[in-house]
């Protein structure tokens, strides 16, 4: 048997074997035969073989995918040569390494490429495709682009495209603890099994490598943000070096969560104070270390003087001393720094909405050129809506990057479907009007709009130790699209789902459709049956599952429910405006324009920025109690057509997937209801309002809701 039909064999068993187990492990790297018969013969006449022209782990990596990915797709061994063929095929290259490939590709075509970025094109005389790059990188992310393009069934015979990622620094946050709890984790334990590493590598790591560079997505930070010093010890380091040994043919770099104590806690010193010369050495020495085991070393990812972890302040210093330190000991690697701006002071804040800008804006400038700031979409925590973070567009002379949460602490947690990429476009499309008009979040993530070099996104992961990667299916979407906007925070969410969809479940119009249609209107479903008009941080409290707006005792003021919807007999809302916490005037002015007035401001962010009147008139017609309880209403009722057009999607999907999905499809329902019933009896209680008649009346008395607890719901930060 000669070895073509060995591979042929090969191939045929993995894909028997992957598609026999339907359970959501493949992700969207699904390369099974295309059926359309028509189709796979236009592909296979441009595709008769691939010649990269170089050799190197990533190169290496991009061959094999294109190897593999082709022959699934086109149902035969598509095979890599030696040297290019006289027949059509994909000849891969970089400019200025690959001869064959400089000289094909025309010089302002070259020039146009840049960094990670790849040409895809179809050479008119040459009858071949052509992916070309100026780094392994560009041909990784231009081999995923092809496979990509013929998964969606797109065409390729005209492929003449430039693609350059908008944002430099592409990752994923892991709050993933030591001990494999994962913090706000919905989807099982953390998939790094520290114990084992070095010697043990879980074929999850490279299957983790491969999804995430199939996105774009160029690093990760495999620790919490609430972090341990731990991960500084030797053996630990040894452990993180064998996870980037793993990444790197990925183009992913690791970076590791520093918690600010460590001198302390590892090194035995007395202190960490940023401007202590020993302080500054021992990170020095930790940086030099680690650059040993890990030469690509992202850099440190820091969470300090919040919520409890150490940092500068304690020394009497600020957030741009502790970030240069850090910076300053990774610059000499090309490393860098991520510096949360999610900090919130430990007296009683009027409206912890202000605290991070008015902690960062006067540092502006102030940090070294290799420091990013992280920042929030929105001021508060990753609500189901926020308005933008006020930070973004607010410190000119300092990189800001955008942190989301993919992980849905706060929209559902491992069973609900919500599409997060409508949120993530609602708050990359916002304009910050800093700059005038088309001033939006984007521009100041991908550095147009202040001129920065380095940039850079985040997404909390939402990845664990279940099968499927997810815990809900759908949460793929949310990975996927995170990956998607990274590259290019200007994509619209419909064709992120479109995208997904073809790649993870089917092709047919009508069911594709469907599924767009279900990703699409989930989002602003879920605000309808959860925080509606504006409302936040009314649910229950320590593990965040289900609603709590009643919720008044915890340690801090803004820990609480009522701190944030201060709900009374007349009405309900925060008022951030002049007349209150003044929130709004850390905006631009055009933007404090658009919101502080209640008749002008947004349904969406009414009570976010005004305290209204239960029976205030709102231009629907109803009285904001009335508009309340129909919107409760219509979020619930809104799941249940989830549920129905999943239904109908029987015929189109495996039995596998498509059980996992509908039983957390009756989950999302029933919790639905659960948040509407518990929301509007407990704000009840305030109105003394009924609720209309024609609507379904709670089941059950306030205190029924306020009486569940739930000690073991998942995902919960660890009392250590
Ligand atoms: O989102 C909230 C979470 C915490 C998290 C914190 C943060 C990692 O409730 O679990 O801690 O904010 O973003 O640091």
């Amino acid at each position: 048997m000669d070895r073509k039909t060995i591979v042929y064999f090969i191939l045929i068993l993995f894909t028997w074997s992957s598609a026999k187990a339907e359970d959501g492990y493949r992700l969207w790297l699904r390369f099974d035969k295309i059926e359309n018969e028509v189709l796979k013969d236009y592909y296979q006449e441009q595709i008769q073989y691939i010649f990269v022209d170089g050799s190197s782990p990533i190169l290496n990596t991009a061959s094999n995918e294109l190897s593999t990915g082709l022959s699934g797709l086109l149902g035969h061994p598509i095979p890599l040569e030696q040297q290019p063929q006289n027949k059509a095929g994909i000849i891969v290259g970089l400019i200025g390494q690959s001869q064959l490939i400089t000289d094909l590709v025309p010089k302002e075509k070259a020039t146009a490429i840049q960094e990670e970025g790849f040409l895809l094109f179809y050479h008119p005389t040459n009858k071949q495709l052509l992916l070309a790059a100026k780094d392994e990188r560009g041909i990784l992310y231009g081999s995923f682009y092809l496979l990509r393009q013929i998964q969606n069934h797109q065409p390729i015979d005209d492929l003449n495209l430039l693609n350059n990622p908008k944002i430099k620094k592409r990752v994923l946050n892991h709050w993933d603890n030591l001990d494999r709890t994962v913090e706000r984790g919905y989807a099982g334990f953390s998939i790094w099994n520290w114990h084992e590493l070095p010697e043990f590598i879980d074929q999850r790591y490279i299957d983790y490598a491969r999804a995430n560079a199939s996105i774009g997505i160029n690093g990760t930070v495999v620790t919490n943000v609430n972090a341990n010093s731990l991960i500084f010890r030797a053996d630990y380091l040894e452990k993180a070096a064998a996870l980037a040994d793993v990444f790197r043919p990925y183009g992913i770099q690791l970076y590791l969560t520093a918690r600010f104590s460590s001198p302390i806690e590892l090194g035995g010193l007395e202190t960490a104070d940023p401007l202590d010369p020993q302080v500054q050495q021992w990170w020095k020495d930790k940086t030099a270390e680690i650059y040993r085991l890990i030469p690509d070393f992202g850099g440190f990812l820091v969470k300090a003087n919040s919520e409890g972890q150490p940092g500068p302040q304690e020394y009497n210093r600020n957030h741009a001393d502790g970030a240069n330190m850090l910076a300053d000991a990774v610059a000499p690697y090309g490393g860098i720094v991520m510096w949360r701006a999610f900090v919130y002071s430990e007296e009683e804040p009027e409206d912890r909405a202000k605290q991070a800008y008015n902690e960062f804006v006067p540092l502006d400038g102030k940090f070294r050129d290799n420091v990013l700031i992280q920042v929030k979409n929105g001021p508060i925590d990753f609500q189901p809506r926020e308005p933008i973070h006020p930070l973004f567009g607010a410190m000119p002379q300092t990189p800001l990057m955008m942190e989301f949460q993919i992980t849905k602490e706060y929209l559902g947690q491992g069973t609900h479907l919500v599409g997060l990429s409508s949120i993530y476009e609602e708050v990359l499309k916002t304009d910050t009007y800093v700059k005038g008009e088309g001033s939006l979040v984007a521009k100041v993530i991908d550095g147009s709009l202040d001129g920065h070099k380095l940039t850079g996104i985040a997404g909390v992961a939402n990845i664990g130790t279940a099968r499927n990667w997810t815990g809900n299916l759908f949460g793929q979407a949310d990975w996927y699209a995170f990956g998607r906007l990274a590259w290019d925070p200007y994509l619209d969410s419909k064709t992120i789902f479109r995208e997904w969809t073809r790649l993870t479940f089917t092709h047919d119009p009508e069911a594709l459709n469907t599924i767009v249609r279900m990703l699409a209107s989930s989002h602003e479903t879920c605000v309808r049956y959860m925080t509606p008009m504006g409302l936040h941080h009314i649910m229950a409290a320590g593990h965040h599952f289900g609603p709590g707006p009643w919720v008044s005792q915890m340690s801090r003021a803004d820990w609480t429910s009522v701190y944030y919807h201060k709900a009374d007999e007349k009405g309900i809302g925060f008022d951030r405006t002049s007349t209150g916490s003044d929130a709004l005037s850390q905006y631009s002015a055009t933007f404090r324009q658009q919101y502080s007035d209640p008749n002008t401001c947004p349904l969406p962010f009414l009570l976010w920025f005004h305290h209204v009147s239960w029976d205030y008139k709102l231009s629907s017609g109803r009285t904001l109690w009335e508009e309340m309880c129909y919107t409760y209403h219509q979020g619930a009722m809104e799941v249940e057509q989830l549920q129905e057009s999943w239904e109908q999607l029987r015929p189109f999907i495996d039995k596998a997937r498509f059980q996992q999905v509908k039983m957390h499809l009756k989950i999302q329902v029933k919790e639905a209801k659960w948040w509407r019933d518990a929301c509007l009896t407990y704000f009840q209680s305030f109105s003394k309002m009924p609720i209309p008649s024609e609507l379904e009346q709670p089941l059950h008395e306030l205190q029924y809701y306020q009486s569940i607890i739930y000690p073991y719901a998942p995902g919960i930060r660890p009392r250590w």
